[in-house]
């Protein structure tokens, strides 16, 4: 495994960065994960691209244009001649002093890891999963842009771990109004009467890439998409569920808070977009 850093690759055991970082002293930086399907990168421009609007949420100049960070991107897939797999691209506000201000730190660190996907057993995908609803709740949205895809995840690992202590994979968080946002690591669609439904970024939720593939694959369909706000009424009464992520692709959910969805199995819209993912992956 060849890990690039600022623009150089070093093996796993040397590749490492100061402990001055202030992506590891307070999370100060941007990131995204990314798929590589047959070679090659999966929706790259987009990945970009929110990349580069999140560190510009937090005012992170990354000193590499779009288009050369593409090009390391592809580069790193290259150099680790991976066919399938996971690419985890992150931007650190870089190495500064002790305390939190971002203007002693110099130079962003750029950092590029080209993995293999821990993928969810194929079991799941036909036949859905459990899930909870978390009490730990997600940042609002006037305090943090839920956006902004920042390498602070405490609160959604918080959640993560109510989903593990109760033997889910997945939760959902709520906003502080109580509506649904997302998941702690993926976006929530429901079907209701032949409708897709899921909530508006302005909710909480982050604007998911395979969320975004999945509306336009829904329109070409001809299924009606619509993002607005849910509640856990609105889920517990949904006649399909399925979650949306770069790990997970679509997974069906048939359960949330002992509550049986639908008719507990797999519903006929998620199988057709599960099963137009998979060609759509295969021939992009
Ligand atoms: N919500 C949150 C909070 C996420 O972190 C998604 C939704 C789905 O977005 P995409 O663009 O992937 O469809 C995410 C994505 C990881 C990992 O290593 C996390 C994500 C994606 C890939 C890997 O934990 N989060």
């Amino acid at each position: 495994m060849k890990i690039y850093i600022n623009g150089e690759y070093y093996d796993k055991a040397d590749a490492q960065i100061s402990v001055f970082d202030h992506g590891l002293l307070y999370g100060d930086g941007v990131f995204e994960g990314i798929r590589i399907y047959n070679g090659r990168v999966f929706k790259l421009k987009e990945h970009i691209e929110r990349l580069y609007q999140s560190a510009k949420a937090i005012l992170l100049e990354i000193p590499v244009s779009n288009g050369g960070m593409e090009e390391a991107v592809i580069g790193a897939v290259k150099i680790n001649k991976k066919e399938n797999g996971y690419i985890r691209l992150m931007v650190t506000r870089g190495e500064g002093l002790l305390g939190i201000d971002p203007t002693t730190c110099r130079r962003p660190t750029i950092i590029i890891i080209v993995s293999d996907i821990q993928a969810y057993p194929e079991k799941y995908y036909k036949n859905g999963i459990g899930i909870i609803t978390a009490s730990s709740r997600r940042i609002p949205s006037d305090c943090l842009d839920p956006r902004i895809k920042s390498l602070n995840y405490l609160n959604n690992i918080m959640a993560k771990i109510e989903a593990r202590q109760a033997n889910c994979l997945e939760a959902v968080m709520l906003n502080k109004e109580g509506f649904v946002t997302e998941c702690t690591g993926d976006n929530i669609f429901i079907v209701k009467n032949d409708e897709l439904l899921t909530p508006a970024s302005y909710q909480g939720a982050l604007d998911g890439i395979t969320m975004s593939t999945v509306i336009d694959m829904a329109n070409s369909l001809k299924i009606k998409t619509l993002k607005t706000s849910l509640t856990r009424y609105d889920i517990y009464n949904s006649d399909e569920c399925f979650l949306t992520g770069t790990g997970a692709e679509i997974i069906p959910v048939i359960k949330i808070d002992g509550r049986v969805i639908g008719n507990g199995r797999t519903g006929a819209i998620t199988r057709r977009l599960i099963k137009g993912f998979k060609e759509l992956v295969m021939e992009f």
